[in-house]
């Protein structure tokens, strides 16, 4: 792990973050922060974009050109920034309800162009930044400040949704897994395509507090406890998957990338001199 090197990706001055003691955030975006410093991406063509929530304020703790967007909308500057700035590697933190919820339809888009971006997507069940409401993530019958009776919608699972709308790399993990959040985050990165990283997390102050789980060291034990590594789910009975959550790389495809196909259909319409309004240009 490149521990010696995150000064150099990491804004150390707005050190200490906001976020609670014991959130999970920090651990991704520490995990972030080392994929970086192992993939030695130049800072002056990285940008990490993020929108609103506890999620979102990740990005702008990167040395390097980032953007704190609006609730939601992330993937819209980054897809304005991307076709501007081809060459720039785009990292974004997303909430759950930030992706899914209010963004929900930026997101299935951005997974069906295939944009080469990378979704870390930090999902800790709850809106956690305005006080604990329900998110379309929020497990059945689990409490939130909105559902204190229980929440009965079944929610989103991201990274299949993420599949079925044409992402072409699709990993989850948990904020337990360090690790995996390295090494999946450094594929999603290399991956010429839309990346999405799910990683389960933990917020102890409401979803935590809500559901009877206010230690994080507790939270994080069931995360690990909840989930199960693909090679072996493959193995197990659909009564033994009953409840739980698999994890690891899920999806993998190659297929044509977005702003390539873009830049592409322009040189060959240069090429063959078609104006903009379809006619061919005249030979002088
Ligand atoms: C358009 C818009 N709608 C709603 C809000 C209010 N808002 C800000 S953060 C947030 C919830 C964030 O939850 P999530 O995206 O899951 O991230 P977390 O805080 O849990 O990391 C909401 C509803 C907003 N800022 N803008
Ligand atoms: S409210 Fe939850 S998600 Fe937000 S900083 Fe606190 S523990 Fe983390």
């Amino acid at each position: 792990m490149a521990y010696d090197r995150l000064e150099e990706y990491l804004r150390v001055e707005r050190l200490p973050h906001v976020w609670c003691p014991g959130c999970g955030h920090g651990m991704i975006t520490h995990a972030l922060a080392c994929a970086m410093a192992e993939l030695n991406l130049d800072p002056n063509q990285t940008a990490v974009l993020g929108g609103i929530g506890c999620s979102g304020r990740a990005a702008f703790l990167f040395n390097m050109d980032s953007m704190h967007t609006t609730h939601g909308r992330a993937l819209v500057f980054a897809t304005g920034l991307k076709l501007a700035r081809p060459n720039l590697t785009i990292v974004l933190t997303l909430g759950d309800g930030d992706a899914v919820g209010i963004g929900g339809n930026h997101f299935i888009h951005a997974c069906r162009r295939n944009l080469d971006l990378t979704a870390i997507i930090y999902n800790n069940s709850i809106y956690g930044q305005t006080g604990g409401q329900v998110a379309p993530t929020t497990p059945l019958h689990k409490k939130s400040m909105t559902s204190p009776y229980g929440n009965l919608e079944p929610p989103f699972d991201i990274a299949r949704l993420a599949i079925a709308a044409g992402a072409t790399y699709v990993a989850r993990t948990t904020s337990f897994d360090f690790r995996d959040m390295v090494r999946f985050i450094k594929r999603g990165i290399l991956h010429k395509g839309f990346a999405v990283i799910e990683v389960l997390t933990h917020c102890p102050t409401y979803y935590g507090r809500l559901n009877e789980m206010r230690d994080p060291y507790e939270m994080l034990h069931k995360l690990k406890e909840n989930t199960v590594p693909i090679e072996e789910w493959e193995q197990l009975t659909e009564e033994e998957r009953y409840g739980k959550i698999v994890i690891g790389e899920l999806h993998r495809q190659e297929r044509p990338e977005f702003v390539e196909s873009y830049y592409g259909l322009i040189a060959q319409l240069q090429a063959q001199q078609v104006k903009p309004d379809g006619t061919q240009a005249s030979a002088a």
